[in-house]
């Protein structure tokens, strides 16, 4: 079977002719069939991070069952899934307090993508820019057939991100000013979330124009380029000067993690979604950290609770409450796949989403 590989940072991904090692007790096997390309692939790519090359990235990925092992009762060959990524072992405290997000349990390290000796590593235990995957069984998430795939693989990682860091881990009141800094894949969930939430006003901030008019639809009330503006000057203007209430960042730069702080009201929240690099640092003015009475949150995966929040947010989606498909921008074959990483770096897309068919 075909599997995108990283071969060496900095590097475009090679098209490889990989195997799959036998399925391990609580493992099943997936086939493909979308998966959305998502800036944490590209940080990979680009920055040295635990998953070491070569490396199988993408980790927005839905398809069908293809085979269980024999212990699986959860899904069965032919089930449509949304594959959810990383540890949720079901027995650490952070599992035991709905938390699984949180899990320390390390990743599976048996090698699952191998060709005679070598050793592919499995980004966050999914690697699905690939044909098929073997993944954790529990991490499966059942999908009804109404709920066109592509759609599906972005309830693994953007949807589910962006919606469940407005409601479940800044838990955002109605009538808050919210303002989100980075409105991509990620971003443009935090938007609608927002809205959903019933947030008095919900900020865009981009550089894109494209973005900005996208944001509006997904129910921005305020958009702002910060290529012309200052953000940090022009939410607080927009907020009676005090600043929002919350300030998403969905970029992962410590300069706009600083505007998110610096434009949280006195006692508001900034989120921190954006995925900063391992060496890079924020400084806060410690008297005014502790005088403002503000709070710096980080936003792991939306803190999902996979079984309860992805059948919530597929019920949303069916019952026209968030959108999907309108972020999906483009779509790309698996052999296109640094194209797709072109267009989501030129700000082309929302999302770009590998289909396998
Ligand atoms: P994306 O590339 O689709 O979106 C990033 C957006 O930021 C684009 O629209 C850019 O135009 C915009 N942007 C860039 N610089 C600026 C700036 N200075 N001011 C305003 N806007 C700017 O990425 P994405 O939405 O896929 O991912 C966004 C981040 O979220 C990235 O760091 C990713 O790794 C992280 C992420 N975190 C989690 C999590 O669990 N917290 C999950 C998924 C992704
Ligand atoms: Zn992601």
């Amino acid at each position: 079977m075909k599997a995108a590989v990283l071969w060496e940072r900095r590097t475009p991904l090679k098209i490889e002719e990989i195997d799959l090692a036998d399925l391990q007790p609580g493992e099943a096997r997936v086939r493909m069939l979308a998966s959305g390309v998502c800036h944490s692939d590209l940080h990979h790519i680009n920055r040295e991070t635990p998953f070491k090359p070569p490396l199988v990235l993408g980790h927005e990925g839905a398809g069908v069952v293809d085979a269980v092992s024999p212990d699986v009762k959860s899904v069965k060959p032919g089930d449509r899934v949304v594959i959810m990524f990383g540890s949720k072992c079901g027995t650490c405290h952070f599992c035991h307090s709905g938390e699984d997000y949180l899990c320390t349990t390390p990743l599976p390290d048996h090698p699952r993508f191998i060709r005679k000796d070598e050793r592919f590593a499995q980004l966050l235990g999914v690697g699905s820019f690939a044909e098929y995957v073997n993944v954790t069984a529990s991490n499966l998430v059942r999908v009804p057939d109404e709920v066109p795939i592509e759609c599906a693989a972005l309830l693994a990682c953007g949807v589910t991100t962006g919606l469940g860091a407005v409601t479940t881990t800044a838990k955002v009141e109605p009538g808050s000013n919210v303002a989100v800094i980075g409105i991509g894949g990620v971003g443009m969930n935090v938007v609608q979330g927002a809205a959903l939430a019933g947030a008095n006003r919900v900020i865009a901030v981009d550089l894109v124009e494209r973005k900005l008019e996208m944001a509006h639809q997904f129910g921005a009330t305020h958009m702002i380029n910060a290529s012309e503006t200052d953000p940090v000057q022009a939410i607080k203007d927009l907020t009676h000067g005090r600043g929002a209430d919350y300030v998403f960042e969905v970029i992962g730069r410590p300069n706009t993690i600083k505007q998110a702080y610096d434009a949280a009201r006195n006692g508001g929240t900034a989120v921190v979604v954006g995925l900063g690099a391992a060496d890079e640092e924020v400084s806060f003015n410690l008297a005014e950290l502790m005088r403002s009475g503000k709070a710096i949150q980080g936003c792991f995966y939306g803190s999902v609770r996979p079984h309860m929040d992805v059948p919530r947010y597929i019920d949303m989606y069916l019952n026209g409450r968030i959108k999907i498909d309108q972020l999906i921008s483009r779509r790309f074959r698996l052999d296109q796949v640094n194209e797709a990483f072109d267009a989501m770096q030129a700000g082309e897309v929302a999302r770009g989403v590998i289909m396998y068919e």
